[in-house]
């Protein structure tokens, strides 16, 4: 059996999910209520019996640090281990300059491991794969490097992600990091072939080209624009992984329309969020054959309650998460966070609260991200003026979602 080890990258500063980004690395961004982004592609290493997970750190990474000890601790009973790696300046006092430049500067932890395959693997999006795949794969085709893929809709791929050019084979002819422009799909020209960031490398060929890319001092050091260009270029076996044969324990193949999606604005991350609110989603939560572990806190269940008055609640298509309390309230297509409270004649309308937040009685909220502990006065409305949001110094994006910052107040 070939031995695997695991570098997940999650050091992003994730500046267009501003303000959400604000304290936390965007990995540590909570999502669907209990979540946070970082726990899917986890979730994807520990359902694919893969668990030596090295998760590589930079900005602002204690909430992710202390969600990994809460949610991912292992015991030392095994060998298996998943430790977060802040960045240490091993080759000098420079942080990482880019991705590769972070896995390059900690090839001594992977040396160690004697792997066969290294995976390397973003940790911001929604997902669920089954990496056991993806490396029967990647060994059959004796590829140097395998880069998972799908296709997306051109106009979305344009500045946003690598675009792929790949012969019948699903050999990599072709590599554009954010291209303007974007190739498309022979005989497809509404779709572009997408790296979707993730990565299995035949261990000496990673090191031989990361050695390589150290001393060029020309290079990003990065991945998409420096390693895979360069490794097309030289005529390595790159071979792409195609996400739509993807198949998950316990449910339905998912042929043509595997879900995945790269939750990097405030608009994709709402938008995310609204997929899951409805009778079918694409995107399952509730497969017990594919748990999403994350921290639980020690709370009581969710306690949706009639107000003093006998006025009910009602709550369409949302999700509540535990510790919750909502008094003769309307919740409508939105996800409510551990700990939120929400106040008697409110009516909350495809709004995300990410936790422990109260909103007083008789508000108004449409279209409303609300980060941690943020508290709103009674009798306020939010998402309904954007101009008076903007005033209010809230984050408007420009599709209309609004956001409020962690901690703050609003209409006290
Ligand atoms: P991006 O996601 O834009 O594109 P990048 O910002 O480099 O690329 O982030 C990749 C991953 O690395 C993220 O998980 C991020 O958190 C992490 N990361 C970024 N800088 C880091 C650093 N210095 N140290 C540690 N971790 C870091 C990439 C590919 C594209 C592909 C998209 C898919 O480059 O080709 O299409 O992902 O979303
Ligand atoms: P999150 O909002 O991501 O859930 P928490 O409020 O749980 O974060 O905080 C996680 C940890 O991060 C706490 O120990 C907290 O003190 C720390 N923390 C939060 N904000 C900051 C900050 N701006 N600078 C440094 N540490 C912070």
């Amino acid at each position: 059996m070939s031995r695997n080890i695991a570098m997940i990258l999650a050091g992003g500063a994730g500046t267009r999910l501003f303000p959400l980004t604000q304290t936390r690395t965007k990995p540590a961004v909570p999502f669907a209520g209990g979540l946070r982004l970082i726990d899917f592609v986890l979730n994807n290493f520990v359902n694919s019996d893969i668990l030596k997970l090295y998760v590589l750190t930079q900005f602002k990474s204690q909430s992710l640090n202390i969600h990994l000890r809460q949610a991912w601790h292992i015991t030392g009973l095994t060998g298996n281990f998943i430790d977060a790696i802040p960045a240490q300046m091993r080759m000098g006092k420079r942080w990482y300059e880019g991705t590769a430049d972070a896995i390059y500067q900690n090839l001594r932890l992977i040396e160690i491991h004697e792997p066969d395959n290294v995976f390397i693997f973003g940790s911001d999006h929604i997902y669920k794969i089954d990496i056991r795949q993806v490396q029967r794969y990647h060994e059959k085709m004796d590829a140097s490097l395998t880069v998972c893929a799908i296709p997306v809709l051109a106009s979305e791929a344009a500045g946003r992600f690598g675009v792929i050019e790949v012969d019948e084979d699903f050999r990599m002819i072709g590599f554009e990091e954010k291209p303007e422009n974007p190739k498309t799909i022979p005989g497809r020209p509404d779709l572009a072939l997408v790296s979707m960031g993730n990565y299995v490398f035949k261990k000496d060929k990673l090191f031989e080209y990361l050695s390589a890319d150290a001393e060029d001092k020309m290079s990003s050091h990065d991945f998409g624009h420096d390693i895979l260009p360069k490794m097309v270029a030289d005529g390595e076996p790159v071979f792409v992984y195609d996400f739509n044969r993807n198949e998950i324990p316990g449910e339905a193949e998912t042929a043509n329309h595997s879900y995945w999606r790269d939750v990097g604005t405030v608009y994709s991350f709402w938008e995310a969020h609204m997929d899951l609110l409805v009778a079918e989603p694409e995107f399952d939560l509730y497969n017990n054959r594919w748990p999403l572990r994350s921290y639980h806190p020690p709370v009581p269940p969710a306690n949706i309650m009639a107000d003093d008055e006998g006025n009910h609640c009602t709550v369409l298509n949302s999700m509540i998460s535990s510790g919750s309390e909502v008094t003769g309230a309307h919740i409508e297509r939105s996800v409510l966070g551990f700990n939120a409270k929400i106040h008697k004649g409110t009516r909350m309308v495809e709004s995300i609260m990410l936790g422990k937040c109260e909103v007083g009685e008789n508000c108004v909220l449409n279209r409303v991200i609300a980060d941690k502990s943020v508290k709103i006065a009674p009798n306020t409305q939010i998402g309904v003026d954007l101009e008076l949001d903007r005033s209010r110094g809230l984050t408007v994006s420009e599709e209309g979602i609004v956001v409020i910052p962690k901690n703050m107040e609003i209409g006290f």
